[in-house]
């Protein structure tokens, strides 16, 4: 693979992309993976490639509702084994939660290569492999899940979603938060907690944080994020661009 320059305007994105291809070419991210993560970036650049206020509201609320939570689980993809992790491991450990390996494109062989790259990274148990109960209403693979996980928990943590699982586990009367960098997708507006962020800056975070206090609205910070967006775009139309919004060049 090409080696990106430090000095590269675009570095932290460029390596971004790398561990992707890397983790499609290992077997962890499925090729959908690096369309779906294509679609993020054009929003994150939107955002200005930083956790903008909104997105740090949201984290910290999650936060607090994952650590009152009884059986908080972390539902782990492809991207997100990819991309971080290192970091879904510590704030699987941070949260008490369980790890569980859930894949749209389901296969064993990229099953068994997640739970290993999570060990790898420090994770000691990895649910997911043996699927022993189904998500109710989902006729894809990503029923399949496991009953001391997913099955029973009470709030779900699922990065990078689609918009049907989400709907399928709130049905199941789960509390979902979701991390997703499109703040109009089917799991953004269906989700009980929805942080449009980075999932490379979003989980990080959230180890780093204090619990929101304050009461928090998902449909009134959702608008709040698309009003920052539609802002930038006109400051950017209107040529009152900074250097600190040129970074996302
Ligand atoms: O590993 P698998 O088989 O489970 O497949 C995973 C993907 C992501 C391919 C699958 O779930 C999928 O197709 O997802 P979607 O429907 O494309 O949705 C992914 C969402 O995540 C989109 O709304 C993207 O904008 C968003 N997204 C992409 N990259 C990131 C992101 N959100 C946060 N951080 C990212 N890095």
């Amino acid at each position: 693979m090409t080696e990106v320059p430090r000095s590269h305007p675009r570095y932290e994105s460029l390596k971004t992309r790398e561990r992707l291809v890397e983790g499609v070419e290992s077997g962890i991210t499925s090729k959908a993976g690096l369309i779906a993560h294509g679609r993020g970036e054009a929003f994150d650049y939107l955002l200005g490639e930083k956790t903008i206020p909104a997105a740090e509201r949201a984290e910290r609320y999650a936060l607090g509702v994952l650590k009152k939570a009884e059986n908080p689980v972390i539902s782990i993809n492809g991207n997100v084994a990819a991309l971080v992790p290192d970091e879904i491991v510590n704030l699987g450990e941070y949260l008490s939660a369980k790890l569980e390996v859930n894949l749209f494109h389901r296969t064993e062989e990229r099953l068994k290569k997640i739970e290993e790259k999570l060990r790898e990274n420090g994770a000691e148990d990895v649910l997911g492999l043996e699927a022993d109960a189904e998500i109710p209403g989902l006729d894809h693979d990503r029923a399949l899940c496991s009953k001391k996980g997913i099955y029973s928990a009470d709030v779900v943590l699922v990065p990078l979603e689609d918009g049907d699982r989400t709907k399928a586990l709130k049905e199941m009367g789960k509390t979902v938060v979701t991390i997703d960098l499109n703040p109009l997708s089917r799991t953004a507006k269906t989700a009980d907690v929805t942080i449009v962020d980075n999932v490379t800056r979003a989980v990080p975070n959230m180890i780093d944080m204090e619990p929101l206090k304050e009461e928090f609205d998902n449909e009134k910070n959702l608008s709040e994020v698309l009003d920052y967006m539609g802002e930038r775009l006109k400051g950017l139309t209107k040529n009152k661009i900074t250097e600190e919004d040129m970074d996302g060049r």
